[in-house]
């Protein structure tokens, strides 16, 4: 049995999340490719992680599951690299769990529901809904242009795990809400994402399935296969 196996979906903005921590704290996993549209898949993840919700980390088969725990735990067992995702301490530490949040709340959460409606069929499908979500990352924009200023990452001067969150969430929500022009600070902090070289990493391996993003519409031409654009 592999120490450590990640269940996971190249395209899924959760497990993105995963996959720049284990590059940044230097961490190898088994990567094992969920397809949770084929029903034996389901039901054997299910019987894993009963939440259904990818990624999930396995460690010498014990399941370890929900994102931000994940990383926590690669922090505390498993990192070689140095880089402390989670600062030591107390109060960096809470200012880096709070902008986590925010970004899983606030950004992610949004953005899925986006997703979630063009996965509906036309007829299903719920304007109201759509633009309470987009109204909500436009107030989250607001709030992470707010708190940029002065400093480079989300939580500070170091790339930390509110980064890990922040750049899969902003990668996908700005398909459905791009940045407004006012939000200079979220523009540049943005590509400062993206030239990150473990978000980099994330995103070239999430190229050649970009093609199946039910938002892929709103993608810049730069993230997908000339083929695919
Ligand atoms: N709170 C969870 C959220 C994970 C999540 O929403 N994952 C999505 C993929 S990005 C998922 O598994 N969706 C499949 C489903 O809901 O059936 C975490 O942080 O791990």
């Amino acid at each position: 049995m592999a120490d450590l196996t990640l269940h996971y979906h190249p395209l899924s903005s959760y497990c993105h999340k995963v996959l720049i921590a284990l590059d940044v704290l230097g961490v190898d996993a088994d990567r094992q490719l969920l397809n949770l549209g084929d029903a034996s898949e389901r039901a054997a993840f299910l019987a894993l992680w009963p939440t259904g919700k990818m990624p999930l980390l396995v460690d010498q088969g014990r399941p370890v599951a929900e994102t931000s725990i994940i990383i926590e735990y690669l922090q505390q067992r498993h990192a070689r690299s140095g880089h402390a995702l989670i600062p030591a301490d107390p109060a960096q530490a809470l200012d880096v769990r709070l902008w986590d949040r925010l970004c899983d709340l606030y950004v992610m959460t949004p953005m899925q529901a986006c997703t979630a409606d063009l996965l509906k069929p036309e007829t299903e499908r719920d304007a109201g809904s759509v633009l309470q979500a987009h109204q909500r990352l436009l107030m989250a924009y607001r709030m992470l242009d707010a708190q940029l200023a002065g400093q480079d990452w989300l939580a500070g001067d170091a790339f930390s795990m509110a980064d890990c969150a922040a750049a899969p969430a902003l990668f996908y929500a700005v398909t459905y809400v791009p940045i407004p022009a006012a939000h200079a600070l979220l523009a540049a902090y943005f590509e400062r994402l993206l030239a990150h070289p473990a978000v980099a990493a994330t995103i070239e391996q999430a190229r050649p399935w970009f093609k199946f993003y039910p938002g892929r519409a709103g993608l810049a031409p730069r993230f997908l296969d000339a083929a695919d654009a």
